[in-house]
């Protein structure tokens, strides 16, 4: 309970903030876009990494309310950016299974779109595989909406729920987030290694855009990089970072 009452007063406070990690082209080293990731910056506990309070968020019906705010910082956080004259990228949101079932999602994603003038191409959501699968049919419809809204999709965690290969097509999805444990595996595991390069053999096929989590050796990224995989992000190219740092890096580096 007091923890609870912590969470919903930082939220209320403003003691939410987002971080950015880049992603990015595996073969020239750009940065072609970044997931947005919540931090919780407590004035005594310092950074709260998400695994310690978005279950807590779950569990008490906060995280509906905490995502249309992390929508509506990003656009906000784009707008501002474009104004600047910086050449940004597109940036991902992670949604959760909640709001797919609520249906509220396709109007708050247009409304944040409208009221931050932002371009939709230059936001994309991200939802994992076992979310995705709670409610497949209905998953699919919100889906199409999205995406007639301009907005790119991005399957997150892939491999590691229980998707069945027919929804996958089925979803109108853009791009597919391998896993970080796969990716993790390759160069030590060859089982690993088999599975990687299947999914990346198969998305292809279905035409998605590849990225690999977690990528956090050279030596992985040549792997990938052989294997066509398009994009990857981790802590070889960078950690998540506070907004004003990625947008030196924006600067900087494209
Ligand atoms: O940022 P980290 O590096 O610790 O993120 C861990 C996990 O927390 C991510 O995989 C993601 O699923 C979840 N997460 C991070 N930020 C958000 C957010 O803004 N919304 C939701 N729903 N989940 C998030
Ligand atoms: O939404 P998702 O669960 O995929 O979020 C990505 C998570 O992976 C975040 O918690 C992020 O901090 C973490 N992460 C990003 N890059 C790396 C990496 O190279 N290695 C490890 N171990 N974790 C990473
Ligand atoms: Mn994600
Ligand atoms: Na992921």
């Amino acid at each position: 309970i007091r923890e609870e009452n912590n969470l919903r007063e930082a939220f209320a406070k403003g003691d939410l903030e987002m971080f950015y990690q880049p992603r990015v082209d595996l073969k020239t080293g750009k940065i072609v876009g970044a997931e947005a990731l919540m931090r919780w910056r407590d004035p005594i506990r310092g950074l709260i990494a998400p695994k310690d309070f978005i279950p807590l968020a779950e569990e008490i019906g906060l995280i509906g309310k905490m995502t249309t705010w992390a929508l509506d910082q990003v656009c906000l956080q784009q707008r501002n950016w474009q104004d600047r004259n910086i050449d940004i990228v597109p940036i991902s949101v992670n949604l959760v299974a909640e709001q797919f079932l609520d249906g509220q999602i396709v109007t708050t994603l247009e409304k944040t779109l409208e009221k931050n003038s932002l371009a939709p191409q230059y936001l994309e959501v991200e939802l994992t595989e076992s979310a995705a699968m709670q409610s497949p049919q209905k998953t699919v419809e919100l889906l199409k909406q999205i995406k007639a809204l301009g907005i790119l999709i991005a399957i997150d965690d892939f491999g590691t729920g229980y998707s069945s290969l027919a929804y996958l097509e089925k979803f109108p999805i853009d791009i597919l987030k391998i896993d970080i444990s796969f990716v993790q595996g390759v160069t030590v595991d060859q089982h690993a290694e088999v599975i990687t390069s299947a999914i990346i053999a198969m998305a292809k096929e279905l035409k998605f855009l590849i990225v690999a989590e977690g990528v956090e050796i050279d030596g992985q990224r040549q792997f990938l990089s052989k294997h066509a995989c398009e994009e990857g992000q981790g802590y070889l190219f960078s950690k998540p970072l506070p907004a004003t740092e990625f947008a030196d890096l924006l600067i900087n580096h494209i």
